[in-house]
């Protein structure tokens, strides 16, 4: 039941589901858009979907702007949204004049019969079934955006979009007298806490992932190419029903162990060596983000060996670490980078005797949710319901010894759930795994 539900949150709109779980979905977008109005009581927000046209890159199709999904669950290009605050005090001045507007619109592209002979059929705002469809009580032609938008700052002071977006200066054209302030840090922290329903969705991503993984193992062979394991993950993961990668597969082998994002995966591989997979699929919009360090042809060198036992204790340590109240930041009182750090320093030794911390060069981890890199606050601590990663690392060029170990854990009001628990990281049940 929770997978049919789950697998309805993003193509409900589009797809014919159970009347009661698309009045679920809409109420929970719904309930997102009330939040941001609390957020945000003393202006008027537009936040623009993507469009069709937004890039030049042919390689991938259309998908949505996530903040845009994450408020609305439209997923069809071209929309904008207008979100009025919460109506305050009836008895002050100038209310009755607020009283008398929507409080939000959904703006939709109207229907363009030559665009639809290239990428199909698309809803209209004169749609007859369209509030239902959308789940907006008003629902308005994209053109109409701008005189509505004058009506609403009528009465509203502030002006709030998401500023590193290139509508923003669209939206400064159309009311250049007005300040815009940005939305983004607002949604942001709305968006850390994840609802069960987008857990269940972060978890059937996790779960192809992790059998991705394992079907890359089962591949993984001297002589094979980086770009073979590579489409072995993403069909396993296609097929699972995840509708793309949550960002493009990393798959290191050799000297591109040390690679952070590598992602040219055009070298062939030799016995012997470090492969290091960073693959991670999204289904139904949400991410998953898991990295494995394998020994190719099934056996870590000694010194290989020596390594991995470094990160995973350092992995180990930080989620043992993990909490309400930790943070991701390096330069935080209870950082869990530090927690790392000090792990990976003060085990094993370079090859002239230095200490490991300096070939751990990134940071221990970061949000993932509608996005692989999600967004958030960087200021705020971590809660019960946010989902990170959980990332060490140590790169040593000199040695060909690139090895990451990366999880996917949900912060829980005492500690830690680890979603890809199930996929092995024990050294000796990896190279049992890879053995050939
Ligand atoms: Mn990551």
């Amino acid at each position: 039941m929770r997978l049919v539900f789950s697998f309805a949150l993003v193509v409900a709109l589009q797809s014919p589901i159970p009347a009661a779980s698309q009045a679920h979905l809409r109420a929970q977008y719904h309930a997102r858009r009330e939040q941001l109005r609390t957020e945000l009581p003393d202006g008027v927000t537009v936040l623009f979907g993507r469009a069709e046209k937004d890039t030049d890159d042919l390689r991938s199709g259309f998908f949505q702007e996530p903040n845009f999904q994450y408020l609305t669950g439209w997923m069809e290009p071209g929309a904008v949204l207008l979100l009025a605050p919460l109506p305050e005090d009836q008895t002050s001045p100038g209310y009755q004049g607020k009283a008398a507007l929507p409080r939000e619109i959904l703006f939709l592209p109207r229907r363009n019969p030559e665009q639809e002979k290239w990428t199909g059929r698309t809803t209209g705002p004169d749609d007859p079934d369209v509030s239902r469809l959308t789940g907006f009580d008003t629902v308005l032609a994209a053109d109409s955006l701008e005189s509505q938008l004058h009506r609403m700052l009528e009465q509203y002071p502030r002006l709030y979009t998401l500023k590193n977006r290139g509508e923003a200066g669209k939206l400064q054209l159309l009311a250049p007298l007005r300040e815009i302030s940005d939305a983004g840090m607002a949604i942001a922290r709305l968006r850390m806490k994840k609802s069960p329903e987008e857990l269940a969705l972060i978890e059937r991503a996790t779960e192809a992932t992790m059998e991705a993984h394992r079907a890359a193992w089962g591949r993984a062979a001297p002589g094979l190419h980086e770009y073979q394991v590579a489409a072995t993950m993403v069909e396993v993961y296609a097929d699972r029903g995840c509708e793309r990668s949550a960002y493009a597969p990393i798959v290191g082998s050799g000297p591109n162990s040390v690679f952070l994002h590598y992602s040219r995966n055009n070298r062939r591989m030799d016995r012997g060596e470090l492969l290091l997979m960073d693959v991670g699929a999204e289904c139904s919009g949400y991410a998953a983000d898991i990295t494995r360090t394998v020994p190719v042809g099934g056996k870590f060198s000694r010194r290989q060996r020596e390594i991995y036992d470094v990160v995973l204790g350092a992995e180990k340590a930080v989620i043992a670490a993990v909490k309400p109240g930790m943070s991701l930041r390096k330069n935080s009182p209870n950082s869990l980078y530090q927690v790392a750090y000090d792990y990976i320093n003060t085990h094993g030794a370079d090859l002239h005797g230095e200490p490991l911390g300096k070939y751990f060069t990134h940071g221990i981890g970061h949000h993932v949710g509608l996005e692989v890199h999600d967004a958030s606050d960087p200021a705020l601590p971590l809660a019960e319901g946010m989902v990170i990663t959980v990332e060490p690392g140590i790169y040593i060029p000199e040695e060909n010894i690139g090895i990451r170990i990366e999880d996917m854990v949900v912060v829980t009001r005492a500690g830690a759930r680890v979603l890809s628990a199930a996929l092995p990281r024990e050294p000796g049940e990896i190279e049992k795994a890879v053995a050939r």
